[in-house]
């Protein structure tokens, strides 16, 4: 089944919002398969958003990603990867609709709460970032109840 990386960022902890955005992929449907605590250091920030090293605001994304401790997460789940994303929203809270997490919760671009995986292969590579050690094997007793 498809499986996504999707981290609550350091505004996302420090503003209490740990609990509820977990509750919104739970309440979906999907299933964690990995979940940790974790303040990461620049190196870790800088290979975890290597694809934007040239643009001009990495620095102090870096910068904002290893300020506090961040919630990392695996979810799994059908089109996990494309319906996570529109759990999330845009990009830019601006323009994230009402009813996404950054449409709700966010204001601007650089502390925009979440991340979440564009794609299954990088979703293939940030779990195998972030979570080296592997991952949970469990199958929920509600699958049944959830798929057709
Ligand atoms: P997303 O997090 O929606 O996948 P992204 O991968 O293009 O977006 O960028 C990663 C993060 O970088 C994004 O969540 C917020 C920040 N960012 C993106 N574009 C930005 C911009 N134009 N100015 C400032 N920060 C930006
Ligand atoms: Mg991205």
């Amino acid at each position: 089944m498809e499986q996504t990386f999707i981290m609550i960022k350091p505004d996302g902890v420090q503003r209490g919002l740990v609990g509820e955005i977990i509750g919104r992929f739970e309440k979906k449907g999907f299933t964690l398969k990995g979940l940790k605590f974790i303040t990461v250091d620049q190196s870790f920030a800088e290979k975890h958003y290597a694809d934007l090293s040239t643009k001009p605001f990495f620095n102090g994304l870096v910068e904002y990603i290893i300020s506090g401790p961040v919630v990392a997460m695996v979810w799994e789940g059908k089109n996990v990867v494309t319906t996570g994303r529109k759990i999330i929203g845009a990009t830019n809270p601006a323009d994230s609709a009402p009813g996404t997490i950054r449409g709700d919760y966010a204001i601007d671009i650089g502390r925009n709460v979440i991340h979440g995986s564009d794609a299954v292969e990088s979703a293939r590579k940030e779990i195998a970032l972030w979570f080296p050690e592997g991952i949970a094997e469990w199958r929920s007793s509600l699958h049944s109840w959830i798929y057709e």
